[in-house]
């Protein structure tokens, strides 16, 4: 792949810079570790990725080094996959949908854009340890494992231990991608198998509620969400069609009717003309988006323009709208950056009105839909809400040892949370960048992004596939 030189904005900071800032920092006060707390300059994990150390930031950044060009910084983290990533290291229990979208997504966009197969070796070595977590009666994987042990089990929390929707069906791109690489059909076999049962099960309403039993197989809580525990499935759904280059028709297929029901039953319009995904629980529907859901207005673009038909009018419609409304959650803030959940009740339209729901915490789907949303109408006002996002982070969220979240996008002088999330390296840089690039770098036609924004080659098309021949 030629290293393209991506549209510049004629302005003094770009994403290229950002990433610098990101990564320089990291690497300075964070090496090896997951995350980097940029204000007291040392790392940070979350518990997602366990309690020991794995360099979550490199695992998830590299690919966008690559993109961007920073050869030297790219060079030295491909290095560290190579001889210092220890996967023995790990003893405690780590998120499989986690270690799945980040580090296995990660290493094998690293092995399409590159072909150097440590990336490969490596994803496949970190995919086997996350095997132990389907051995369950259903199929349904746990969300954690233990990389020594094996030993694998729900989040108490959720629903009675019930597995989570956007956890076991965020799985597919990576492992259906893996087994093509390394001809072995394991990966491919589990996520084909998840897919067979959600397919098989009564859906209320045809909606798919957020929790599943992986021992008997039936739903948990009726509570369904286009944000946190429902989002990612409903993406990966189009995006496995995608992958398989408009083959995987059963995906397309399900993308579809679950479409149509959420359309019924969870899209919204408020008083003041902005369109909203609210959630259900039960047969109560609250009316909060949360800035997860924000990815849908991009991913609806995106099923528009890639198949034409009766609904193709009408999701580019409903995903215009919901980037619009996301970017009003943005301009309503004091900062101009979004919180993580907005509300439609009480007299508010697309502001967050509880404490606990005012914080940014780096959260690329806003700037995600703005990315597709350019791509696929070249409208100039997703360039100019992205410019905003650019001008609101460095202003907020810059510090002196990389970028922080913040506590609450309404204060004037926003507390700030010290932690650079490795998803801002992997997701919100990128798809920055890639707002402000030419159509060809990382064209819609070759490659998907998985739920972590990590390219995977599209089957049939992309010469950068590099599929295992026997
Ligand atoms: C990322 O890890 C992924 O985008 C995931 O699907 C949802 N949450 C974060 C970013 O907000």
């Amino acid at each position: 792949m030629q290293w393209l030189k991506p549209f510049k904005a004629a302005k003094q900071v770009c994403p290229e810079m950002m990433m610098k800032h990101a990564w320089d920092n990291y690497v300075r006060y964070a090496w090896g570790k997951n995350e980097l707390k940029p204000i007291s300059k040392r790392g940070h994990t979350a518990s997602v990725f366990g309690t020991m150390p794995i360099g979550a930031t490199i695992l998830d950044g590299l690919d966008t080094l690559y993109v961007m060009g920073l050869k030297e910084e790219f060079k030295q983290a491909r290095d560290w996959v190579a001889n210092e990533l220890d996967l023995d290291a790990l003893t405690s229990d780590v998120s499989v949908f986690e270690v799945n979208i980040r580090f296995v997504g990660g290493l094998l966009a690293c092995f399409a854009l590159t072909g150097d197969v440590v990336f490969r070796d490596k994803a496949q070595q970190i995919a086997d340890k996350l095997l132990p977590a389907f051995d369950t009666p259903t199929g349904i994987p746990y969300a954690l494992t233990n990389f020594k042990t094996g030993r694998s089990k729900n989040y108490e929390w959720a629903s009675g231990s019930s597995s989570i929707l956007s956890e076991f069906g965020t799985l597919h791109l990576e492992m259906a991608y893996l087994s093509d690489v390394t001809g072995k059909t394991v990966y491919r076999n589990k996520v084909d198998h998840i897919r067979k049962v959600l397919r098989e099960l009564d859906k209320p309403n045809g909606l798919y509620p957020n929790y599943l039993n992986p021992k008997t197989g039936k739903w948990g809580q009726h509570h369904m969400s286009m944000g946190a525990l429902g989002d990612s499935f409903y993406e990966y759904l189009l995006k496995a069609w995608l992958q398989a280059n408009k083959e995987d028709n059963e995906a397309r297929q399900m993308f579809d009717d679950a479409m149509q029901s959420v359309f019924q039953h969870m899209l919204h319009t408020s008083p003041n003309g902005l369109m909203y995904f609210a959630e259900l629980k039960f047969d109560r529907t609250e009316h909060k988006m949360d800035h997860l859901a924000c990815f849908s207005g991009g991913l609806l673009g995106l099923a528009a323009k890639t198949l034409k038909n009766e609904v193709s009018s009408r999701y580019m419609e409903v995903g215009e709208e919901i980037t619009r409304t996301c970017h009003e959650s943005y301009n309503r803030s004091y900062t101009k950056l979004g919180p993580e959940a907005f509300r439609f009740t009480e007299g508010a339209e697309a502001r967050a009105l509880k404490v606990f729901e005012k914080y940014y915490i780096l959260r690329p789907e806003v700037i995600e839909s703005y990315f597709y949303m350019y791509r696929l109408t070249k409208d100039e006002k997703y360039r100019n809400w992205g410019w905003e996002a650019v001008q609101a982070l460095e202003k907020y969220c810059r510090v002196s040892g990389g970028y922080t979240g913040l506590k609450n996008v309404y204060s004037e002088e926003p507390q700030q949370d010290d932690v650079q999330q490795s998803f801002f390296l992997a997701e919100t840089l990128k798809y920055l960048y890639l707002l402000f690039s030419d159509d060809s770098l990382l064209s819609l036609d070759e490659w998907v992004f998985n739920t972590e924004a990590h390219p995977m080659p599209i089957k049939g098309v992309n010469p950068y596939y590099r599929e295992s021949v026997p």
